[in-house]
């Protein structure tokens, strides 16, 4: 009878115990919820893949979810918090989100990395003290022109001849820096300023970009050889394909991405289409690396610094396959 309160002094002790291990973050199984724009563009599916990757390396739940619009982006969160996820991963479909976003992180404690799209505040500046990865937009942006420019020599074209048609999305940052940094390098060339059409880009896919770049070819009928840039593959993917709806050779045509994971398709063709090169963007730093950064912030509370840009290679036709296989993309 005597032993009878010291064996439930041990029992208390042996559950005390375990109790306050649940209690502790590490005996939680971790989950991050990876958020983005839009569930078919190639990108997406690419950067997802590498965060699947990095889950199973590291040992962590990854929900998927795509979010194309405010609506969906906010019930994903509730959703996210319900299952007990103690990170979220974004690139928002409207950076304007930003204060909701972040508001809702607060509330659920939830750490919070933005990835490719830079949120804003209400006065439309970055979110600074937001973590945020994303490319080295205008030096992307120059590659792409620069890569133009060497093309349009390379054929030995008059550039007082060419046109140049970009579809833009100038209301984003990182679209705008990208185009910016096109023009840039097109205009210190010596590319005459009236030959460049700038075309909103209201549906962002490539059925979106063809049909605003097929106006612009329309209204100019007199330029016989042009030259195509964006924001990503997708963007000069529709103004190429304009290009032939309208009988426009391949060889008449320049067209430069960027990401890479879309553009590759016409590289797989059998003969050269207007689609003339991308740069390469790496979807497994986007991918794996912000899984990654996430991960050790919730396990082991390392902070992910506050801005990472990321860079990118030119890719062609010529050696396409081989940067793609250095990336993991084939
Ligand atoms: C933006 C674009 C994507 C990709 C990414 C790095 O989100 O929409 O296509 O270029 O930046």
């Amino acid at each position: 009878m005597k032993l009878l309160p010291f064996v439930a002094l041990c029992i208390f002790g042996i559950l005390g115990c375990s109790g306050t291990n649940q209690g502790k973050q590490e005996a939680l199984p971790i989950k991050i919820g990876f958020l983005v724009k839009s569930g078919t563009e190639v990108w997406f599916r690419q950067e997802w893949k590498f965060a699947e990757e990095a889950s199973k390396t590291l040992g962590f739940d990854l929900v998927e979810l795509a979010t194309p619009d405010a609506g969906t982006v906010m019930s994903a969160i509730d959703n996210l918090h319900t299952q007990g996820a103690q990170g979220l991963i974004i690139c928002s479909p409207d950076v304007k989100l930003g204060p909701a976003i972040v508001e809702k992180a607060k509330q659920f404690n939830m750490k919070l990395l933005t990835v490719d799209d830079r949120l804003v505040g209400p006065d439309g500046q970055p979110l600074k003290d937001v973590a945020y990865l994303g490319i080295s937009a205008e030096n992307i942006g120059k590659m792409v022109g620069q890569a133009i420019v060497d093309e349009i020599k390379q054929r030995g074209w008059n550039m007082n001849e060419v046109g140049a048609l970009a579809t833009t999305v100038d209301e984003l940052e990182t679209a705008r820096q990208r185009t910016d940094g096109a023009k840039s390098v097109l205009l210190a060339n010596g590319f005459p300023e009236k030959n460049i059409f700038e075309t909103p880009w209201k549906n962002r896919d490539i059925k979106g970009a063809l049909d605003v770049a097929a106006v612009t070819l329309t209204q100019h009928p007199e330029i016989k050889k042009w030259v195509a840039y964006s924001m990503n593959d997708d963007g000069v993917l529709g103004t190429v394909r304009a290009c032939e709806g309208r009988g426009i050779p391949a060889s008449d045509v320049i067209g430069v991405g960027i990401n890479g994971t879309s553009g590759v398709d016409d590289f797989r063709k059998s003969g050269p289409t207007g689609f003339f090169a991308s740069v390469l963007l790496s979807p497994r730093r986007h991918g794996y690396g912000t899984a990654e950064m996430m991960f050790n912030w919730i396990k082991n509370g390392v902070v992910p610094p506050l801005e990472t840009f990321t860079d990118g290679i030119l890719i062609t036709r010529e050696n396409y396959k081989e940067q793609m296989h250095k990336e993991g993309l084939l």
